[in-house]
């Protein structure tokens, strides 16, 4: 009987997927965004009650004039669909007694309705029709994943309609603060990403932006955050004006907190798929800021709702000052305002002698790239060398710590643009998101052609970051509209003699079409440095997209030992730098600082790769004896 049951269960599922209809469905119930702050169930005597069900249902990523995807999706019993679904939150040590109840005419698998740690092969099949009982502890506390596939899929090669089964499962532990915040990355998806034909919505918490929640703080408070990656791809998650500390990760089954030592600071996280992090920031300067993430095709509104809002590449958007965050931003975006807390700012001091300085960005029509950019500071005139092949990198700009600098960005190019210091600390009106930084008063402007914006910073602390674009198209960043942003220490002066940069970026790089750069190059030129030196090498990744690059730095094929000493801009503590094996992941919007040093003449191969190019780019590091 039971073997006819199964027999019948995938025969069912065959039959049902081949026939699945993707009809206009009016009578479809609305799918509702979950801000995940609400735990599903009822708790009784210290014991949860859950009833779940997966139901079919119409989601709006924006609001209900705008595009619709009929999805499936799970619900609360007696309730609405919800994406993600229902928040599961109770505290270690709960019961939970759970039924969940499959109203598709498709069986599904679900994954995760168990207790944590978590063994991944731990499968509910349900037929269609099918009710289940669970009976479960909560585990041990952290953040965890459930999610289900009606194709029988793996969680990222799941297709349209089941790409958004997914939820939240928290466990906190006794006496833990709850007051924090889950956001569910998700994307929904049709055929493989990038090939004709194929389609992506992207959200965090049922909704894309601009209709993603609008986050408020007080200046002051403490910021607890809890990422959740349920989709197909990983991503790159940036926090605009302020550092944050990564509290843990987790696969979705087992979550790892992390001590005291090993927690870093950063401005970007990677996230791979059917992965979690924790994180806490406090918001110190009011004003409006952004959680992103920095893969271009992820926060712009090409990819939301892909085909009828996308501008083409090689027209920029249009520039439409009222609107522009939300004409040229889409998909994983989140708003947030910090207001003035209890705490007041100090007042900024009237500086008498600022630094002034100049990015001038112009056109250079039909060449590589298509901006030039040059900096100009009126105490060190450089002269630029005409002779050198275009590279698709602007040059570098060199800051003081603790000292106050006007940066002007001179737009003399045919279209609007808008600067974002990346990592830096400053205050809001200066960051660099047209229509958006500022505050409600006042909002930073795009730089409209043949104008300029005065960017005014004082950076608290040394380190390396980035300039770039944050212009929402695809065609700045993939034209060399961005540079390597590195703030010295008071009296230090950049010695390229222990000191060197690496930019890797992508780009339109005729006659070889679009590739994976080092230094604004495909093919970079061997780089001589000396034996018996201490370099510090600045490591960026600054491609539109590639949130898993990794670079190495081998000797004849073995990567080499190096000391990592500084993750975002910021030193890494004693417990968390020292020697490591030259062979590491560097997410779009992050920086690593490394140190090496060579020993012995001969070459070393800085190495970056990303799994769609079929080659790595190397740059040959040669080693030779000081004169
Ligand atoms: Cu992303």
């Amino acid at each position: 009987m039971q073997h006819l049951g199964c027999f019948v269960s995938v025969l069912l599922l065959l039959f049902s997927a081949a026939l699945e209809i993707h009809a206009e469905n009016p009578a479809l119930p609305l799918v509702m965004a979950n801000d995940n702050r609400t735990a599903a169930g009822r708790l009784e005597n210290g014991a949860l009650d859950l009833r779940l069900e997966l139901r079919q249902g119409r989601w709006y990523p924006e609001d209900e004039n705008g595009d619709h995807r009929d999805i499936y999706a799970f619900a609360e019993e007696g309730h609405a669909p919800q994406s993600s679904g229902p928040l599961i939150r109770v505290l270690q040590g709960t019961q939970i007694h759970a039924t969940i109840h499959n109203t598709l005419a498709l069986a599904a698998k679900i994954y995760g309705l168990h207790r944590h740690p978590g063994d991944p092969t731990d499968v509910l099949l349900l037929a269609p029709g099918e009710t289940r009982e669970l009976n479960f502890l909560a585990g041990e506390p952290g953040t965890y994943l459930y999610w289900a596939t009606t194709s029988g899929n793996l969680q990222e090669l799941r297709d349209q309609a089941e790409t958004l089964l997914s939820g939240a499962f928290i466990v906190d532990a006794h006496g833990a603060k709850t007051d924090d915040r889950i956001f569910m990355i998700g994307i929904w998806n049709k055929g493989i990403p990038g090939t004709p034909g194929s389609d992506e919505i992207l959200s965090i918490n049922g909704k894309s932006w601009p209709y993603t929640e609008r986050l408020s703080y007080k200046i002051g408070e403490t910021v607890h955050w809890r990422v959740l990656n349920p989709t197909w791809s990983d991503h790159a998650m940036h926090l605009h004006g302020f550092y944050f500390k990564v509290d843990g990760v987790g696969d979705g089954e087992h979550y790892e907190r992390y001590s005291e030592e090993q927690r870093q600071l950063a401005v970007t996280e990677h996230i791979d798929i059917g992965h979690v992090f924790e994180m806490t920031w406090a918001p110190e300067r009011a004003g409006n800021w952004l959680f992103h993430c920095h893969m271009m095709l992820h926060m712009s509104s090409t990819a939301v709702l892909a085909n009828s809002l996308a501008p083409k590449e090689g027209k920029p958007a249009d520039y439409s000052s009222a609107h522009d965050h939300n004409k040229g931003m889409g998909g994983l975006v989140i708003g947030i305002t910090v207001l003035p807390g209890a705490k007041t700012q100090p007042s900024p001091v009237a500086a008498t002698a600022r630094r002034k300085l100049q990015l001038v960005i112009s056109d250079n029509p039909g060449k590589v790239p298509l901006y030039n950019l040059e900096v100009n500071d009126p105490l060190k005139p450089i002269a630029t060398d005409k002779n050198t092949p275009a590279s698709l990198l602007g040059p570098p700009i060199f800051l003081t710590r603790g000292e106050a600098t006007d940066i002007e960005v001179k737009n003399q190019s045919s279209n609007p643009t808008v600067i974002h210091w990346h990592g830096i600390e400053l205050e809001s009106y200066y960051d660099g998101v047209a229509g958006w930084t500022g505050s409600g008063q006042q909002t930073s402007p795009a730089v409209a052609p043949g104008t300029s914006f005065i960017a005014r910073m004082t950076p608290p602390r040394a380190g390396t970051f980035i300039y770039h674009t944050h212009w929402h198209d695809d065609v700045q960043l993939r034209n060399g509209l961005y540079g390597p942003l590195i703030v010295l220490e008071p009296g230090q002066k950049y010695d390229p003699e222990h000191d060197r940069t690496f930019v890797f970026s992508m780009g339109k790089y005729d006659p070889f079409g679009f590739m994976l750069l080092v230094n604004g190059y495909p093919q970079p030129d061997p780089v001589e440095l000396h034996t018996a030196t201490r370099y510090r090498l600045r490591l960026i990744n600054i491609t539109d997209g590639a949130a898993d690059l990794r670079v190495r730095l081998t000797n004849k094929g073995v990567p080499v030992q190096w000391k990592v000493i500084a993750k975002d801009g910021a030193d890494l503590p004693p417990a968390q730098s020292g020697l490591a094996t030259a062979d590491m992941g560097i997410t779009v919007g992050s920086t690593y600082d490394v140190e090496y040093q060579a020993d012995s003449p001969g070459i070393a191969d800085l190495e970056i790769r990303q799994p769609s190019f079929p080659t790595p780019v190397t740059l040959p590091l040669q080693f030779v004896v000081a004169k």
